[in-house]
């Protein structure tokens, strides 16, 4: 009886202390606003969409990085800011914008063809130019010799090819005589008033001008002085999202009002999907906190916009790209491509040659990618599994060379059970492959740690292949016999 009640006040101990845990998490007004993932129609089409397009576009792309024979080795929709070139010839730029060679339509074409179920747009980069008809600046395409309403046409083209338009708006607008990055004085805290007004009216001009819309991608939100801006970028979501129901919206828009920014001081993401994957994939999926996240990657390094010369970066091949697709799919992200066209309109022929690559390896193993999420087949020496109901996908990246590719399966939750591989195919011509033994008679591998493993044996045809393969997999549960339980060695 003693012993019990001491139990029962142990238990009750630790129990007290997990809620003096939880009860000392920080009150936020302005931190996130729900846990764990969005589970509506709009965020899972989202999630099952897998791999998208980034579009930089702007007047930077005519400076294409370089400046009085100079070569600027920054990210060049940066060149701005670089002391070589005045801001006064950086800010004339836009008389000159007259992409005579912009077609959007082709553009939208290239994409579907590459496979990207969703594009991003630049509406409004970092230099405060816009690329759609703003009411509320004159720093727009409408005063351009091109003037025609580029995001108009990319929406009517991209939507006729099925693929839906997010777009992308940086809260840095170094045009605005409201803009700061800091607020020291009373005077900055009353020019940003005036530049918050002006950044508040320009998202409601973008989601009732391009109904559209499927989300917003924010951008330069590090700022301080919009960091300390939580209360009021907190309302102005709000705000845009009654304006626009199903609006998607990652974790680079608003900070708590802590100060914290993507998760907030409890840990918990702020808004739709993480945003901090950027060049840069998480290594499992603990890294990824169990949330939606997405992935923006470049070709060049850290180049977004159109740079004339690529020939001193280091630029990534389509099997590098996939390879980084299937990992973060694998992971339950999403997967961008960013491409920067230049000032005529002209998609680079090394960005069409991508995009033909990806695009025909997606049209065999698309399957791969949309609609998948994390398997139990964890990550293996060959690559990465995805999974979609009962079909698994493998990707194969280190092709063995006996080609024999061992295949560690998932455990089964039952003793008595173990999963075996009921049928494989290749994707690439639907070949079925079989397995090296037969798992019904106990042929099979398994490890001291008890993980079962199947060798299937691939056509010596896809020796020596450029770009990764993919397989099909289903498994069975089945018993197992007694005599075929793994025997340790006596030693
Ligand atoms: C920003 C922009 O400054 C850049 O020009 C480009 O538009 C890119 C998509 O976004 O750059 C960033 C933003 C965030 C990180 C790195 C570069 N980050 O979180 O590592």
């Amino acid at each position: 009886m003693k012993k019990q009640s001491l139990i029962f006040l142990a238990t009750l101990w630790i129990a007290l202390q997990g809620v003096a845990q939880s009860a000392s998490d920080t009150v936020l007004q302005h931190g996130a606003h729900r846990i764990g993932k969005r589970s509506d129609a709009a965020m899972q089409h989202w999630r099952d969409s897998g791999f998208g397009q980034f579009i930089h576009w702007g007047v930077y792309a005519i400076a294409g990085g370089q400046w009085n024979g100079k070569n600027y080795t920054g990210a060049a929709e940066w060149i701005r800011s670089w002391k070589e070139m005045p801001n006064e010839t950086y800010d004339s730029l836009y008389k000159q914008f007259n992409p005579t060679r912009f077609d959007a339509k082709q553009w939208a074409k290239q994409a579907k063809a590459m496979g990207a179920k969703y594009m991003i747009f630049t509406t409004k980069h970092h230099d405060g130019f816009c690329m759609w008809h703003s009411k509320y600046t004159d720093y727009t395409v409408a005063n351009t010799p091109y003037q025609k309403d580029i995001l108009r046409e990319l929406i009517d083209a991209y939507t006729a090819e099925g693929i839906e338009v997010y777009l992308y708006f940086s809260i840095i607008d170094w045009s605005h005589p409201g803009y700061r990055a800091n607020l020291v004085s009373d005077n900055d805290r009353q020019q940003y008033e005036i530049f918050k007004q002006f950044t508040r009216n320009q998202l409601v001009e973008l989601l009732t001008n391009y109904p559209e819309t499927k989300g917003l991608w924010f951008d330069g939100t590090w700022d301080k002085a919009w960091i300390a801006q939580a209360a009021w970028a907190d309302s102005l979501g709000m705000e845009l999202r009654n304006l626009h129901p199903g609006l998607i919206i990652g974790s680079r828009f608003r900070a708590d009002e802590t100060g914290k920014r993507h998760v907030d001081a409890n840990g918990h993401l702020i808004d739709d999907y993480d945003q901090r994957f950027e060049r840069n994939l998480p290594a499992d999926l603990q890294e990824t906190g169990g949330n939606d996240w997405e992935c923006v990657m470049t070709i060049p390094e850290n180049q977004w916009g159109y740079h004339h010369d690529w020939s001193w970066t280091y630029c990534k091949t389509p099997s590098e790209l996939i390879k980084m697709m299937i990992q973060t799919r694998a992971l339950d992200g999403n997967f961008v491509i960013n491409f920067g066209p230049d000032g005529e309109g002209n998609i680079r022929k090394e960005e069409a040659d991508i995009a033909t690559a990806v695009g025909r390896w997606m049209s065999v193993n698309g399957v791969a990618v949309y609609g998948v999420h994390h398997s139990d087949l964890t990550k293996q020496d060959w690559g990465y599994a995805t999974q979609n109901g009962n079909k698994i996908y493998l990707t194969v990246f280190n092709q063995p060379v006996n080609q024999l590719l061992r295949i560690q399966v998932p455990k089964s939750k039952s003793a008595e059970k173990i999963f075996v591989i009921r049928s494989a195919k290749l994707l690439a011509n639907g070949q079925n492959l079989s397995v090296k033994g037969n798992a019904k008679r106990g042929s099979y591998y398994r490890d001291k740690f008890g993980y079962s493993y199947f060798d299937l044996i691939l056509p010596a045809k896809i020796k020596h292949q450029s770009l990764p393969f993919v397989l099909e997999i289903e498994l069975d549960e089945i018993n197992v016999r007694d005599q075929d339980s793994y025997q340790q060695a006596l030693t």
